[in-house]
């Protein structure tokens, strides 16, 4: 059980408080504007992760800010900002990854018991997705040229 180190941009790690009540459980506490940094109008959970190939995201978001957590299990977090790519293991409950905008996120690796859970800071929006890599890259470097 590991704290994930993020060296790329628009990321970065969230801790939760929790209550360590062996043998009867363990309670991760999150809250909106508190440890998670955006209001959370959406949550949603990935599990019955049976294939061992299974690759997921391949994508990154226009706007939206989401925590990703794995809640049981471990898998891996490729994260890649446009210009510095890195690929962390989420195996800690009490540790998320931010996945702020322009961020390309995939999810690979997955435990047969992985649960993961996503708290976002807006609802389903399908145009708020780049699912295509050179598409991300032109989005990205299109927006730093006027930062
Ligand atoms: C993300 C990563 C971490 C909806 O209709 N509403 C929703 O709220 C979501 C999350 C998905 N969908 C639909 C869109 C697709 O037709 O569910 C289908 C599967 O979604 P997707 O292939 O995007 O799943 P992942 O696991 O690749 O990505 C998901 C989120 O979509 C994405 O925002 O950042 O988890």
């Amino acid at each position: 059980m590991s704290k994930p180190k993020i060296t790329v941009k628009n990321s970065g790690v969230v801790t939760l408080n929790f209550f360590k009540d062996f043998p009867d459980g363990d309670l991760f506490i999150a809250e909106a504007r508190k440890n998670i940094p955006h209001d959370i109008k959406r949550i949603y959970f990935i599990n019955n992760l049976a294939n061992k190939k299974a690759v997921r995201g391949k994508h990154a978001h226009k706007k939206l800010t989401q925590v990703i957590f794995c809640i049981n299990g471990s898998f891996h977090l490729g994260l890649d900002d446009g210009s510095k790519k890195q690929t962390v293991v989420l195996d800690d409950p009490g540790y998320g990854v931010i996945l702020g905008p322009k961020l390309w996120h995939t999810m690979t690796g997955f435990s047969d018991d992985c649960v993961l859970l996503i708290l976002a800071g807006d609802y389903y929006r399908k145009d708020d997705y780049l699912r295509n890599y050179d598409e991300f890259m032109r989005y990205v470097h299109k927006d730093r040229r006027h930062d």
